[in-house]
């Protein structure tokens, strides 16, 4: 599938329509997703920590471009974005959907809930070239064409242009199998004003665009994720720290004090038993 421009809607769009675009284009632009005020805070939030943080060390994720996660802790006007009923309510309708099974002859239904998943500010400065194009949800490994595991904001803090950086989509690419790679020239810039927002499935192929301007790129993103990639029982909550810190690494690790390739359970962007083994000393800032 190929069309001129991303699809695009305004606040006042029902919920349905919304959810109706995103399965069928799996993208789809939210015009003035964010007030004033919010944008406001969170740029003077979270702009300041940008500054100050290191370029990545990985090119995956852009030499010239840098991140700082644990947004919650880290602003407080992060709720009206991941609560906004359009981007909420699309992912509930799109990632809720009811199951059954058998327990012993009774047939159950169950409707699984859904969880945040990753919440990242992105800065992509001047020089830095486009990312590989990729889906999200191949971080939980998962086949397509199949139900969809994630929807994903990237809000824009700055405009984002076609120079700048705006994120590149192939709109459709969720419906695509597992063997056809993606092409740049399938992909459409989510060309935006600043407080708008981009929201796309977990299986659809995007990726960072080159940033030609003379100015960052800032914007964040949020994922939410189907609520059962996770362990049965809360580990992080079962084992007080002490305890996790005197078991061996390899059950530490069990635990959940680890990164499941290719990249699920990072904690500042590494590792996340150098925050069990050196309480309060956050990777990012080292
Ligand atoms: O910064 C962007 O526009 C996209 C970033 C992205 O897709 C990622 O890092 O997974
Ligand atoms: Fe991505």
């Amino acid at each position: 599938m190929s069309a001129a421009a991303l699809p695009r809607v305004g606040t006042g769009t029902a919920l349905e329509k919304v959810v109706e675009i995103l399965e069928d284009a799996g993208c789809v632009i939210i015009e003035d997703f964010a007030t004033a005020d919010t944008l406001a805070g969170l740029r003077a939030d979270l702009e300041p920590i940008l500054d100050d943080a290191r370029y990545c060390a990985k090119g995956y994720d852009g030499h010239l471009t840098r991140r700082v996660s644990s947004l919650f802790r880290r602003t407080e006007h992060l709720t009206p974005v991941v609560t906004q009923p359009l981007y909420l309510g699309a992912a509930r309708a799109i990632m809720q959907k009811p199951s059954h099974m058998w327990v012993g002859r009774a047939r159950i239904e169950v409707t699984p809930n859904i969880q945040l998943s990753a919440t990242q500010a992105i800065r992509i400065d001047p020089g830095q070239g486009r990312q590989p194009l990729h889906r999200d949800d191949s971080l939980h490994l998962r086949r397509h064409p199949g139900p969809t595991s994630r929807v994903q904001l990237m809000l824009a803090m700055t405009e984002f242009t076609a120079e700048n950086g705006a994120t590149l989509v192939i709109p459709g690419s969720h419906l695509w199998d597992d063997e056809t790679p993606p092409a740049y020239s399938d992909a459409l810039p989510a060309v935006m004003p600043a407080g708008s927002c981009l929201i796309w499935l977990g299986g659809v192929y995007h990726g960072g665009g080159a940033n030609r301007s003379d100015r960052p790129r800032v914007s964040l993103t949020v994922s939410l994720d189907l609520g059962n990639l996770r362990p049965e029982e809360n580990q992080f909550l079962a084992v007080p720290r002490e305890t996790a810190l005197a078991l061996p690494e390899e059950l530490q690790r069990l635990l959940g004090y680890d990164v499941c390739p290719p990249g699920v359970g990072w904690y500042e962007m590494e590792d996340p038993r150098l925050a069990l083994i050196e309480p309060g000393v956050e990777p990012a800032l080292r």
